[in-house]
């Protein structure tokens, strides 16, 4: 099999899981709200390990946004092992996600939840025979999801999806669940239309630190697209919110450096203005956003833009294939197989 074989056939269909993903938490749908409905909580909590705490990242940040609810996320480690400083009195929601459904640490936090009896659980993964499936009140699981390769792309994304479902319907926004069907459509063609630019960025041996920037819902998604450059091609890749670049971070740009920035709509002057200061120091700089972005003091900028039409709140999964694509065409193009990333195994188990 040729390297990056089954990385690739996971990353191009992402489209189709989604597609079957959303059918699947459309069955669920009444159950997703009873949950809420019969137990009231007032607070929820997000875990996971690796590419799934950083999806709780940004679930947190979206779900709160969109609710109103105390939302937050943590790494299944410090739940289990560090409770005291994260778990808070009050009638707390657990929401443990996992692409495997076997994480030692994601178990053991579980465990630790529910014998405190700190709460309800809601396990998100995509393996119903696994441990984790069989813990929470409620279970759901995203088949669609699962994959041969080990760092995690279309596991994430629809796992991720999964998250947007849940606070849609906890916000009592049918419609914006409603809409979530067209997301795959505008997937495709972002991956279409996009291939070859990212292919081009990959494979630019000029490059050698990448820098991904997010805010709000996106930052966990920043941190996402980062481990994903570190993961599959064994590069410089960091993550930061938008504004904390300035703050210090800002000073490793060079010509040799690739900012990414996922910008909003809310705050895209804001962040595309880091953008400009990333040009005006030499370094290169690819903006993801909805549209077009305003023409910057410093010249074009590499762009990518969804055109989806659809909510702020609901799009956010959309920045993801560009930044796979290129972290994949990077590892191929340092003769790296991301199938098999070095060091690491798809699932961590502890004795
Ligand atoms: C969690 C995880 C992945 C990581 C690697 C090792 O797995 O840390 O995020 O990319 O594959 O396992 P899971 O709990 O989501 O199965």
């Amino acid at each position: 099999m040729e390297n990056g074989h089954f990385t690739r056939q996971e990353i191009f269909s992402q489209p189709e899981a989604w597609t079957a993903a959303l059918k699947d938490l459309d069955q669920s749908r009444q159950d997703i709200l009873d949950l809420k409905g019969n137990h009231g909580f007032e607070n929820i909590i997000f875990t996971g390990c690796g590419s799934t705490y950083y999806l709780s990242l940004a679930a947190a940040a979206l779900t709160q946004e969109m609710t109103g609810l105390a939302c937050r996320a943590f790494p299944a480690s410090e739940l289990w092992l560090y409770p005291g400083s994260s778990f808070t009195a009050g009638t707390t929601l657990l929401v443990a996600v996992s692409r495997s459904g076997e994480t030692t640490e994601t178990l053991r936090a579980c465990q630790s939840f529910l014998d405190g009896k700190r709460g309800t659980l809601l396990t998100l993964s995509c393996c119903g025979g696994m441990p984790l499936a069989k813990m929470g009140e409620l279970n759901l699981v995203l088949p669609s999801g699962q994959e041969q390769s080990v760092a995690q792309t279309r596991a994430f994304s629809s796992l991720y999806l999964g998250t947007v479902a849940l606070a849609c319907l906890w916000a009592g926004r049918e419609d914006l669940f409603a809409s979530l069907s067209k997301i795959p459509e505008v997937g495709s063609r972002v991956l279409k239309t996009y291939f070859s630019l990212a292919t081009e960025l990959g494979r630019d041996a000029g490059l050698d630190r990448f820098f991904w920037l997010g805010s709000g819902p996106r930052q966990g998604l920043a941190c996402e697209l980062s481990l994903k450059m570190k993961e599959m091609s064994l590069s410089h890749s960091e993550p930061f919110h938008f504004m904390e670049f300035r703050h210090g971070p800002k000073s490793m740009v060079t010509s040799s450096a690739l900012t990414i920035g996922l910008c909003s709509t809310v705050n895209g002057q804001q962040e595309l203005s880091v953008l400009d200061d990333v040009k005006a120091l030499g370094g290169r700089v690819l903006a993801i956003s909805e549209t077009g972005l305003e023409s910057s003091s410093h010249g074009s900028k590499q762009v990518v833009r969804f055109g989806s039409g659809l909510d702020e709140a609901i799009r956010n999964v959309l920045y993801l294939p560009v930044g796979q694509l290129i972290a994949f065409e990077r590892s191929l193009s340092k003769g790296l197989n991301p199938d098999r990333p070095t060091n690491l195994d798809s699932v961590v188990k502890l004795l």
